[in-house]
């Protein structure tokens, strides 16, 4: 049986998504297609050649030909509408953040309980990454020891001008909380936000460095950085009792001329994140056809939330802050 799914939202998200569904996902189609702007709604719908145009993203979710729901609108929506999705029965992969508010978050975790099984995917892609799981399963080998330290660069080449200084965490960082909570198995304790001495007092923070420890005591740093003008780059090295494990750079283009070498770097992360785009998609279709649950849960979410909010309270502050999570709920613990 093919899975139809109903799109919400179309900006450049939503449109990749609804693409990627109809070329090159086994097991789904794309069926419908929300969005409150209908000049947009109607350009990704014809070019993923989607028939069904809502204007109300809960008349998406409840169209009976609708089976599983894609969200990718504005954050601030993502509460309603994922508790929306849960209160139809329907499976749901949401775009991070699952809601930009802890409480949001928990809201939803809670829906997710009382209805007794996991019918929620957080847009976290870097958790299919070839590289990033390959670093996974090596560390899991034992063969490193314990990991000690995580350095991680995330660099973007420009960021929109509604960008502000708290976004580089929640937006932006927030991908290297999850992805070093799911690389490290653990939560994290404590966090510190270093910036640079402001130029001008209106100035955006950036960059800004992160530094969070974990349970096990293992230090992450991030570097976050969203105006480096030269493209995208994401760099993640683990230091291991035995050694290390670094992502590989990951140039589209390496040219050789004129007594140089150049690498090319793609422009943002829909072209470095491609191949974990499409693999989360299909892992996401995959187990909704298994009933067997993948990718980041609203509890990762929750906590990736929170995480980032104490971050944001150590930028505020100076100040070396606490991370306080509540205890796993035994729906999540795997
Ligand atoms: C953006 O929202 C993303 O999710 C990208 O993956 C991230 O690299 C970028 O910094 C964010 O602004």
């Amino acid at each position: 049986m093919t899975i139809g799914v109903g799109v919400i939202g179309t900006g450049v998200m939503g449109g990749d998504h609804a693409l990627i569904l109809a070329s090159s996902v086994q097991g789904a189609v794309p069926v419908a297609i929300s969005d409150v702007d209908a000049n947009k709604a109607a350009a990704v719908a014809a070019a993923a050649r989607v028939e069904r145009i809502h204007a109300d993203a809960h008349s998406l979710i409840g169209d009976p030909m609708v089976g599983a729901v894609l969200i990718a609108a504005p954050d601030a929506t993502h509460e309603e509408l994922v508790l929306a999705c849960l209160s139809a029965g329907k499976p749901v992969l949401c775009e991070k953040p699952l809601s930009p508010t802890v409480e949001g978050c928990l809201r939803i975790v809670d829906a997710e309980i009382a209805i007794g099984k996991r019918l929620v995917q957080v847009g976290f892609m870097r958790r299919f990454d070839p590289g990033y799981v390959t670093m996974r399963s090596n560390l899991k080998s034992g063969r490193f020891g314990a990991p000690l330290l995580m350095h991680c660069i995330h660099r973007n080449a420009n960021a929109p001008s509604w960008f502000n200084s708290a976004m580089l965490i929640s937006n932006s960082a927030v991908h290297e909380i999850d992805i070093a909570r799911w690389l490290l198995d653990s939560e994290f304790t404590a966090a510190t936000v270093f910036r640079r001495r402001p130029t001008d007092p209106g100035a955006l923070m950036d960059p800004q460095f992160i530094v969070l420890e974990t349970r096990q005591g293992t230090l992450v740093d991030i570097e976050v950085f969203v105006n480096a003008r030269y493209g995208y780059d994401v760099r993640a090295e683990l230091v291991c009792e035995n050694g290390t494990l670094a992502l590989t750079p990951q140039s589209l283009v390496r040219i050789r001329s004129s007594g140089q070498e150049i690498s090319r770097f793609a422009e943002d992360w829909r072209a470095h994140f491609s191949a974990a785009y499409r693999s989360q998609l299909q892992a996401w279709v995959d187990s909704i056809r298994t009933g067997v649950p993948v990718g980041a849960s609203a509890w990762d979410g929750y906590a990736a939330t929170a995480t980032a909010a104490a971050c944001g309270k150590a930028l505020e502050s100076g100040q070396a802050t606490e991370v306080r999570l509540q205890a796993c709920p035994d729906l999540y613990v795997s």
